[in-house]
C-alpha cells in the first residue's frame, strides 16, 4: 500500500463532491424541462472517477461513455463548459452539438464521450498505441461498464492492449446492472476481472465505493503502464444510486440489494474516513460545498446565458 498525500485525499474528496453536486443540480433542471436531452447520472459511482483520475496527469487521456459526467469533472473539464454543454450552448465543450452524452475537452485529455456501449475501448487502445509509437509516458484510460464487457470490442481490445504491452488501463464499473439488465443473467463467472486472464494481463477487484482502494489499485496499474509492462484490467464493484437514465423507476432491482448499497455512499465513506484520520473537519467539508454550489450557480447562470449555435455550426468540426 502506498501512502497517499493528505492533499490528493483531499482532492479525491472534493472531486466527489462536485459530481454530487454538479448532478443533483442538473437532474433538477432536466426534470424542470430546462435542460434538452437525456442524461445517465454517475450518482454513486463518484469514487471511481476520483480514485483514477487522481492517479493521472493532465496530459494522460481518458475516455468514457454514456454516463460521463464523472470522469469529465475528475479529469478537469471546466464546470463552465460542460455546463453549457448540456444547455446545448455554443459555448458548450463541445460547442454544443454534443449534449451529456458527448461531453470530453481534449486539452484536458479527455476524449468527447462515446455513448456506443463498448465503444471507447478500443479508441484508449489506439491511444496508447500511439503513446507507444512516441516514447512516451503516458497513459491512456479507458472507463466502461459492465454490460461493455460483453462486447466484441471489450475482448479485441484486451488482447491487442495485452499482445503490444499498451500503457492503457481498462477500468470497468461494474454497478451490477447493464441498464435494466442484472449481472446475473449476462454473465456466468462472479468477477468480470478473471477475464484479464485470458489475455495474460493482471486482472483485478476493487471496492468502487471506497475511492482508497480504487486509488492505490489504478496507483499500481499506472506505474505498470508507464513502465511498459502493459495493461491491468481494474473491476470497480459499484452501484447506480438512481435509474438508469432520467425516467427509470428501476423496478427491476431488488429493494434489500438497493438498500444494502444506498447505506454504502462512496462520498459519506470516504468523508468519515478523512474525518477519522483527522485530514478533514465537518467545517472544511461545508466550506467545500460552498464553494461548489457557488461555481454551480454561476455555471448555470453563464450557460443560460450562452449563445445557441448557429446552423451554419452544424458543419464544422466534421471529419467523416
Ligand atoms: C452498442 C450499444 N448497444 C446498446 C446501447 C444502448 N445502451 C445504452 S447504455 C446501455 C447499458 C450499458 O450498461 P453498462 O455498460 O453496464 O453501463 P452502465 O449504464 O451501467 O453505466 C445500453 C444497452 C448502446 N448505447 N450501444
Ligand atoms: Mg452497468
Amino acid at each position: 500500500m502506498i501512502k497517499i498525500p493528505g492533499e490528493k485525499l483531499i482532492w479525491m474528496y472534493k472531486t466527489m463532491l462536485k459530481i454530487r453536486h454538479f448532478e443533483d443540480k442538473i437532474h433538477r433542471l432536466f426534470l424542470e424541462g430546462n435542460m434538452p436531452g437525456t442524461i445517465h447520472l454517475y450518482q454513486g459511482q463518484e469514487a471511481v472517477a476520483a480514485g483514477v483520475c487522481a492517479n493521472l496527469e493532465r496530459s494522460d487521456v481518458i475516455t468514457s461513455t454514456h454516463r460521463p459526467h464523472g470522469h469529465a469533472l475528475a479529469k478537469g473539464v471546466a464546470i463552465k463548459s460542460l455546463m453549457a454543454e448540456l444547455f446545448a450552448r455554443s459555448t458548450g465543450c463541445c460547442g454544443g452539438k454534443g449534449g451529456s452524452m458527448h461531453v470530453g475537452d481534449p486539452d484536458v485529455g479527455m476524449i468527447p464521450a462515446i455513448a456506443i456501449v463498448g465503444g471507447g475501448i478500443p479508441v484508449a487502445t489506439g491511444i496508447a498505441l500511439a503513446f507507444k509509437f512516441q516514447k512516451s509516458k503516458r497513459v491512456a484510460v479507458s472507463f466502461f461498464g459492465d454490460g461493455a464487457c460483453n462486447e466484441g470490442s471489450f475482448h479485441e481490445s484486451l488482447n491487442m492492449g495485452a499482445i503490444w504491452n499498451l500503457p492503457v488501463i481498462y477500468v470497468c464499473e461494474n454497478n451490477l446492472y447493464g441498464a435494466s439488465t442484472s449481472i446475473r443473467v449476462a454473465v456466468k463467472i462472479r468477477d468480470l476481472a478473471e477475464r484479464a486472464s485470458s489475455y495474460g494481463i493482471p486482472g483485478v477487484v476493487v471496492d468502487g465505493n471506497e475511492a482508497i482502494s480504487v486509488y492505490q489499485a489504478t496507483s499500481k496499474a499506472v506505474e505498470r503502464a508507464r513502465g511498459g509492462q502493459g495493461p491491468t484490467l481494474i473491476e470497480c464493484k459499484t452501484y447506480r444510486r438512481g435509474g438508469h437514465s432520467r425516467s427509470d423507476a428501476c423496478n427491476y432491482r431488488d429493494k434489500e440489494e438497493e438498500k444494502m448499497w444506498l447505506t454504502r455512499d462512496p462520498v459519506v465513506i470516504l468523508r468519515e474516513r478523512l474525518t477519522k484520520d483527522g485530514i478533514l473537519t465537518p467545517e472544511d467539508s461545508k466550506q467545500m460545498e460552498k464553494e461548489i454550489e457557488e461555481e454551480l450557480t454561476q455555471a448555470i447562470h453563464f450557460a443560460e446565458n450562452s449563445p445557441w449555435p448557429k446552423p451554419e455550426e452544424a458543419l464544422e468540426q466534421v471529419w467523416a
